[in-house]
């Protein structure tokens, strides 16, 4: 847990937890032992701390803040007991220092790290702030203002930028623990007061009420409805307006109100279950245990519309030589514009800017419109527009010109993978990636394995998404698959609402308050009305193949609404066209504000209908948007599409704006209690007998009679014969 040494005068500590040492309690009491040790020995004279594996640590054991025998108490002390040894302490910084991994160093009276290590105190994002003194240490070691800005954002900062904020006294680009145990030579006997971060003062600002003033309303800003940001801006506070000793006392005392709140509960739950996805597997039986991903050495992309400019800009972002293929130069040139443009702004973001993206290269970066040239790459990314006819001809093609074994994989948002897949020789290398727009800003990956999709295309796609930063999740495929098939009910009832007597800007508001970036109408306007248009009237739901006679609001004996054709057949298609559920200063505008017209037509429509207005409240918004959306989750793991909750949490998370700190619609369905969202849907399935989205699941109904067991056993409630396969 963390092994003892000599070198000479001094003593090293090598903190041991593999992979990333996080601090167990029986870590920190190996630290202590090795402390007291050291101060015990009259022949040692200064002590290294160093990890095991050339990782210092990634900090407190987070298992640990929800397990009975909690630690939270014990690192702060042993900070403290690191400073103030009378002998000097360097810590030696490789790989990562994070949270109390980051404030065991800050303890130590000297830091040499490598330079590619990374430091930061990431405690915010799983719903805490730094508690073992970090908050108090931090802003007298680089100021206020760069500490505020790593404790309340939890952002990573590499050895470079540590070393010019002054958190690092050098960085070192060969051995690191060498260069330690030099320094800890150098400086035996020198005296050691000027180095206790604890005695400093913090570096005055001119303008300290103002300057607390405005990062306040910008931290609140950002934190959405999170609660952490805001506490750690209270923390630092008081680093800034209290002595050392009371500075601590009130980081302990926000450090509770934070551990105890549900919201370090659900983002520590979408931490751990962000890690759980990448353990795939599938109910005909294959797994990230037993497939190996193929090499991805070369790759295409097909469409260069909105999707498939992102995509390819995530390409270039993972160094992967890449072909982008349109059907005319036209459109070639046009695509090729917006791609360059779009890397363009990349690449200035970047650390090392264009040097690093070598997008100028075309033995990296190919535009074409000969299908040719797709002979030698490794996997191909369809993204052209959601034409079945269209994908299918592309991928007959595709499995004559590329090289056997190429990974074909379809960006849809909901069509039929086996489908497309039956226009090829192989369709055990097709496979489904759904992007999330824009492509190379969005972290969600959704993987869609068909009837035939082989292991190691699933174990591919996840090492793709990997390259590109993404969170790539395995699910099995379904019309809408699992984030957009949950997404059909949850707009459905939005757009129910709006019927019996509600307005857009009511329901976003309520779900904008719940913490969804963007409520259901703000969110449709960004999209665009006309692309689920397009979908209706390609299920014959609406448009010229509807059988007439079909009744206005009726469809194959469900609930139907027609509002969002209507509004489409009006020419609104949201921002694009200036109008939609709002209206925009112009086409193309991102300012939504209510629409007169739109209510007066809504008021129209009831008329016409016979339907009576009601006042509406909040919670019947809110239960009937998520509960609805929640409910086809529970549908979802039943058929096996899905093989967790975390799965779906995962994907609505980083790809629907579902708020982390509320740990993703399944989780949350646990935290407000299973019973009661079984009542509730049954409440609301009375009065809305004909939406199906309302009846209660089987399995949810199931879940509560064996009585609401915690989420992680779920899954042991479903019987083998259930699943799909
Ligand atoms: C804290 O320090 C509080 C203090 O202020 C004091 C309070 C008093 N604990 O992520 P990976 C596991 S709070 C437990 O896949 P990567 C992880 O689950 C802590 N487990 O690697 C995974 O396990 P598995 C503040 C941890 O390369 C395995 O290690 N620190 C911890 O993609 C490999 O990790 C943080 O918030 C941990 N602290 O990313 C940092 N860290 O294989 C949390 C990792 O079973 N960690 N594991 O799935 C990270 O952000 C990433 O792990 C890191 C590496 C970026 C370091």
């Amino acid at each position: 847990m963390a092994q003892y040494a000599r070198s000479s005068a001094v003593a090293v500590i090598r903190l041991c937890n593999p992979p990333l040492n996080a601090l167990s309690l029986a870590v920190l009491q190996a630290l202590e032992d090795g402390l007291k040790k050291a101060d015990a020995d009259p022949s040692v004279k200064a002590v290294m701390i160093c990890g095991e594996n050339r990782k210092f640590s990634a900090g407190a054991d987070i298992r640990g803040f929800s397990s009975p025998k909690r630690h939270e108490g014990a690192l702060g002390p042993i900070v403290s007991l690191i400073e103030s040894s009378e002998k000097p302490v360097v810590a030696a910084i490789e790989g990562v220092a994070l949270g109390g991994g980051l404030e065991v160093a800050l303890g130590c009276h000297y830091r040499i790290a490598h330079v590619k290590a990374q430091m930061g105190l990431p405690e915010v994002t799983i719903g805490l702030l730094p508690g073992a003194e970090g908050t108090q240490r931090l802003p007298r070691l680089i100021g206020l203002p760069a500490a505020l800005d790593m404790i309340t954002t939890g952002k990573h900062i590499p050895a470079t930028e540590a070393l010019k904020l002054g958190l690092v006294d050098e960085i070192v680009e060969e051995n690191t623990i060498e260069a330690a145990i030099r320094l800890a030579n150098k400086v035996i006997g020198q005296p050691l007061g000027p180095r206790r971060l604890s005695l400093k003062p913090i570096p005055r600002l001119p303008n300290m009420e103002a300057f607390l003033r405005e990062a306040l309303v910008k931290v609140k800003k950002q934190a959405r409805g999170c609660l952490a940001p805001e506490l750690c801006f209270q923390a630092v506070r008081a680093a800034a307006e209290r002595p050392f000793a009371e500075g601590v006392r009130r980081e302990r005392e926000l450090f509770q109100v934070l551990l105890t709140s549900g919201q370090a509960r659900a983002l520590q739950y979408a931490f751990f279950a962000e890690r759980a996805v990448r353990r795939w597997d599938t109910p005909s039986g294959a797994s990230w245990s037993s497939a190996a991903p193929q090499p991805v050495r070369k790759a295409a992309v097909i469409g260069l519309g909105t999707m498939g400019r992102g995509i390819v800009t995530s390409l270039v972002k993972a160094n992967i030589p890449l072909v982008a293929l349109e059907q005319d130069l036209e459109y070639l040139n046009k695509g090729r514009k917006a791609v360059m443009l779009l890397l363009e702004r990349e690449a200035m973001k970047m650390e090392r800017g264009a040097q690093a993206l070598d997008f100028h290269n075309p033995a990296r970066l190919q535009f074409t419109v000969d299908f040719d040239l797709l002979h030698d790459v490794d996997l191909v990314i369809e993204a052209v527009f959601e034409n079945m006819a269209l994908k299918k001809e592309i991928f007959h093609k595709l499995s004559k010109i590329c090289k056997p074994g190429a990974l074909l994989c379809t960006n849809t948002s909901a069509l039929n993978i086996d489908e497309i897949a039956s226009a090829t020789s192989c369709p055990q290398q097709v496979i489904g990636t759904h992007f999330f727009s824009p492509a190379h800003v969005m972290r969600l990956l959704e993987i869609i394995y068909g009837r035939h999709t082989s292991p190691t295309a699933i174990a591919t796609a996840m090492q793709l998404a990997k390259a590109l930063k993404k969170v790539g999740v395995v699910v099995g495929n379904c019309f809408g698959f699992v984030g957009n098939r949950m997404m059909f009910p949850y707009v459905q009832q939005a757009v129910f609402l709006l019927e019996e007597g509600s307005r857009p800007e009511a329901v976003d508001q309520v779900l904008e308050d719940f913490g969804f970036k963007l409520g259901p109408f703000r969110m449709s306007d960004l999209a665009g009305l006309d692309v689920g248009w397009r979908s209706r009237k390609d299920q014959g739901l609406t448009g010229p193949s509807l059988p007439a006679g079909t009744p206005a609001r009726q469809r194959q004996g469900q609930r139907y609404s027609p509002l969002p054709d209507l509004l489409c057949e009006q020419g609104r298609f949201g921002q694009k066209t200036g109008k939609g559920w709002y209206q925009y200063e112009r086409a193309g505008g991102r300012t939504a504000t209510p629409d007169p017209w739109l209510h007066s037509f809504l008021s129209h429509y009831r008329d016409t209908h016979h339907i009576k207005t009601r006042f509406i409240d909040q919670e019947e918004i809110l239960e009937r948007c998520l509960f609805s959306l929640i409910n086809e989750g529970f549908a979802i793991l039943a058929e096996g599409i899905a093989s967790g909750p975390e799965h779906l949490d995962v994907i609505y998370i980083n790809g629907y704006g579902w708020p982390k700190h509320r740990g993703g619609p399944m989780f949350y369905a646990s935290t407000v209690g299973l019973p009661r969202v079984l009542a509730k849907l049954q409440k609301y399935s009375e009065v809305h007998p004909d939406v199906p989205g309302l009846r209660p699941s089987a399995f949810l109904k199931k879940l509560v009679a064996a009585g609401n067991p915690p989420i992680k056993e779920w899954m042991s409630y479903l019987s083998q014969q259930s699943s799909k396969l």
